[in-house]
């Protein structure tokens, strides 16, 4: 959905509520923009002329006349704020009729509701932070361990952006020493420009980061496991008892489960978020069938790893074969199920064909505990390295690093081959500035911009 202001170019001032909606202690509204205090006073009439800047004051909240709370008020003037301009913080108790006379009040008197992610916008648009650090704030606050928000906070400070600038001083010394080389091309060797270490060393940070991302991601949002079989094998059976709760339907009828559910469980502390899928079939099957198999298989395109049962009471089939092949590439336990039942001969063909891989074989109905599972699912969070120095990295930051990275391969190749070919390495300079630029947001278009912000909570 496109928004209805331009957010690029507004200037009014806006408010919102910053703190969950709902009953709670306290609630923080904020006001932002050129008339914030204008605005804020039409509610608090106490609140004097000039306040003193960044010091908490406690004012009546009065509106039309009427009293409506006890509130303490924070002012802080431009530019010297979260968003740049005036922004007064009102901070009143909790109670969602409270907030919302006062919001009311505030837009009658001129303010605009403001749109999800448009305070961190402005801190943007006013450079308080670039586009990397706003991206920051929003991972920090959905962050949902500790470890994800160290890393989204190290962002927020400004690592990676630093890193950045560093590089582009380097990029455009090389630029400049291109330069001479075309006009002095007999007497100098490109090669041996010393920049060119910072620039390979620049690239092989680049390359750390990128090789660290997934694992900060799953340090961030906890392990993603999808259950996955062919129809019937178990899965929900599985997923309940690993939630320890009866939380996904089971029956003995085929495709029982149509849409996917996801629960967490914690192990060693760290969440594990179980998604229970449809069952796989081979067959032809009805419309509704089919797409809530697709999204059990979207799910196990973006899982961190996969339990894939395989039912032992039954022979296997081409639904068994199919979803091997899907979750091979994955790091995967091999699950043999309802055990209790067993043939003797599916048996023996599933340890043929899985016994060298991680497997293990299980009745759900009586061992509700499944010790080898959990072992599985513990082994691989301990297995989740927390690195000093890391910070987070969004998709959108790791596409354009992954750009960045060749176009720095590409450059330090070719000066090191000592033919470098002069306009080819500038125009690859130039991409690689142009992705720099991309990064902190100096030049990037205002749909992506517009994306970046729409993923944040109004408020923030
Ligand atoms: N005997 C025995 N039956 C089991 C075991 N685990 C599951 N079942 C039964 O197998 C049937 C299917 O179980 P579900 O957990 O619904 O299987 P599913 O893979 O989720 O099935 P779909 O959602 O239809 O793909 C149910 O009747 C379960 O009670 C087991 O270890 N032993
Ligand atoms: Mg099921």
């Amino acid at each position: 959905m496109r928004r209805q202001v331009d957010l690029w170019l507004d200037s009014d001032t806006i408010a919102a509520l910053s703190t969950p909606p709902g009953i709670s202690g306290l609630a923080v509204v904020r006001v932002s923009g050129p008339r914030a205090l204008e605005l804020a006073r039409a509610c608090a009439p106490e609140l004097p002329q000039f306040p003193r800047p960044r010091r908490a004051t406690r004012v009546g909240l009065v509106i039309e006349g009427q009293p409506l709370d006890q509130a303490v008020v924070t002012v802080f003037p431009a530019p010297n704020s979260y968003t740049g301009e005036d922004l007064v913080e009102i901070s009143l108790h909790g109670s969602p009729v409270l907030v919302d006379r006062l919001l009311a009040a505030l837009f009658s008197a001129g303010a605009r509701r403001a749109e999800a992610g448009e305070f961190t916008l402005r801190a943007f648009r006013n450079r308080r932070v670039d586009l990397i650090q706003a991206e920051a704030v929003n991972a920090l606050i959905h962050a949902r361990t500790l470890d994800g928000a160290r890393l989204a906070l190290s962002s927020l400070d400004g690592a990676l952006s630093r890193r950045m600038v560093r590089l582009r001083g380097h990029l455009i010394e090389l630029g400049a020493a291109l330069e001479s080389e075309i006009e002095f091309a007999e007497e100098q060797h490109i090669g041996s420009i010393p920049v060119l270490d910072e620039v390979k060393r620049a690239r092989d940070e680049i390359g750390v980061i990128l090789e660290h991302a997934p694992f900060n991601e799953i340090l961030a949002h906890g392990l993603n496991v999808v259950i996955a079989g062919r129809v019937n094998a178990g899965k929900s059976t599985l997923f309940n008892r690993l939630l320890g709760q009866e939380r996904a339907l089971v029956s003995s009828r085929p495709g029982t489960t149509r849409d996917f559910l996801t629960e967490t469980i914690y192990m060693d502390g760290f969440p594990v978020n179980l998604t229970d899928v449809a069952g796989w079939e081979s067959e032809s099957l009805d419309e509704l069938e089919s797409r809530g198999i697709r999204r059990g298989v979207e799910r196990l395109q973006s899982a961190d790893a996969v339990l894939f049962l395989v039912d032992a009471s039954r022979p296997m089939s081409a639904a068994d074969s199919e979803m091997n092949r899907m979750t091979s590439g994955h790091c995967r336990l091999v699950v043999a199920t309802k055990m209790d039942r067993a043939d003797d001969d599916v048996v023996k063909r599933i340890r043929e064909l899985h016994g060298a891989d991680d497997y293990c074989e299980v009745c759900a109905l009586n061992d509700p505990d499944l010790p080898m599972v959990r072992q599985f699912l513990r082994r691989r969070v301990r297995g989740l390295a927390r690195r000093e120095n890391d910070f987070s990295v969004s998709a959108r930051q790791r596409e354009l690093l992954r750009d960045l990275e060749e176009r720095l391969n590409r450059i330090c190749a070719g000066l090191e081959q000592g033919n470098p070919g002069v306009e080819l390495l500038a125009e690859e300079l130039r991409r690689a500035l142009d992705c720099i630029g991309r990064l902190t947001g100096e030049i990037t278009a205002g749909d992506v911009i517009e994306a970046v912000f729409s993923r944040f909570c109004i408020g923030k």
